[in-house]
């Protein structure tokens, strides 16, 4: 833990140095101009986002996790979920409908308080979700990679005097592409268990994570045992983005639901659209909105991105 109470942000209405709140509202609305500018031009179609389901992402196994509640509540006699994350939405989108879309989505996780002082945790967030038919890990990797890079140097010309005022202006810079991968594997051997703290304060640089162990819709090679998986992690701050070349073989995916306990009458409309052989081989990501621009803006906590700050375990009136 590396924040103290008092560096957990206030909501505006009681902040002091609203100035600051203000900079980082432009920084915002740049950042999402540009991203989905960026999509948009990229030939993607933008969707808009789903919140109550009976399925969403069951957030398990995954050791990154730390779910203390899962909200469930009743609708005209069904159970439905607030939104996790609309990977299966995404997996459906992408093989019927547009081989390329994405969705700026709220999701809500009831992540336990302790994660107050991670900086990099909400109870309300936003992804930036996106899904490409047909594409591999490879492909995401650039695509980001160049959105990043452009994303940086641009900002940085047409918002001097705001990353100026935040202190940043000096650090926003431009990154070789293709950045470092390094393998999950390699770092817990290197580091324990820990590897996440240790690694974002040691790289300079922007940097992937291959191959990290979770859900059942990451693609996993049964021969090697290797995850078709990547996180982009930032100096400081850490993971900014998470996604996968998907599953999409039926058998797989029962085999994969049974052998990790997730309940595949949850899953019904995925598995029946595997088994017709409907669902296509895909490659997506998320990334973390209010990371990115804190990351730009430096701020300590993340909830700083947000008016009315989701933090672990802190409930305001707005
Ligand atoms: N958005 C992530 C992905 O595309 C999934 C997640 O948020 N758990 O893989």
């Amino acid at each position: 833990m590396s924040y103290t109470l008092e560096e957990i942000p206030k909501p505006i209405y009681e902040e002091t140095n609203l100035k600051r709140r203000k900079t980082i509202t432009k920084v915002t609305t740049y950042t999402l101009k540009y991203f989905t500018n960026y999509f948009i031009e990229k030939g993607f179609e933008w969707f808009l986002p789903v919140i109550l389901s009976k399925s969403t992402d069951p957030l398990w196994p995954d050791p990154g996790t730390s779910i203390e509640k899962r909200v469930e509540t009743e609708i005209y006699g069904e159970n439905v979920r607030l939104m996790l994350s609309m990977i299966v939405h995404k997996m459906i989108i992408s093989s019927l409908l547009t081989p390329k879309m994405f969705v700026l989505s709220p999701n809500i996780r009831i992540e336990r308080r302790e994660r107050a002082f991670t900086g990099i945790h909400c109870f309300e967030f936003t992804q930036l979700d996106f899904e490409i038919r047909y594409a591999n890990s490879r492909d995401v990797m650039s695509l980001v990679e160049d959105l990043l890079n452009k994303y940086l140097s641009d900002i940085k010309k047409d918002l001097e005097y705001e990353l100026k005022l935040l202190g940043t202006y000096d650090k926003i810079t431009y990154y070789n592409s293709p950045f470092k991968v390094y393998d999950r594997e390699e770092l817990e051997n290197k580091f324990g268990k820990k590897w996440e703290e240790k690694i974002k304060k040691e790289i300079k640089e922007p940097v992937w994570i291959v191959n990290i162990p979770r859900e059942f819709y990451d693609f996993e090679d049964f021969e090697t045992n290797k995850w078709d998986n990547y996180d982009l992690y930032l100096p400081n701050i850490g993971e900014v983005l998470s996604g996968s070349r998907r599953e999409y073989e039926y058998e797989k995916i029962v085999k994969k639901m049974e052998r990790d306990g997730v309940r595949k009458e949850n899953y019904n409309v995925l598995l029946k659209l595997a088994k017709e052989g409907k669902l296509k081989s895909s490659a997506g990501a998320g990334i973390g909105i209010e990371r990115i621009i804190a990351w730009v803006c430096g701020c300590k906590h993340i909830g700083e991105v947000q008016p009315f700050p989701r933090i672990p375990g802190y409930v305001f009136e707005l």
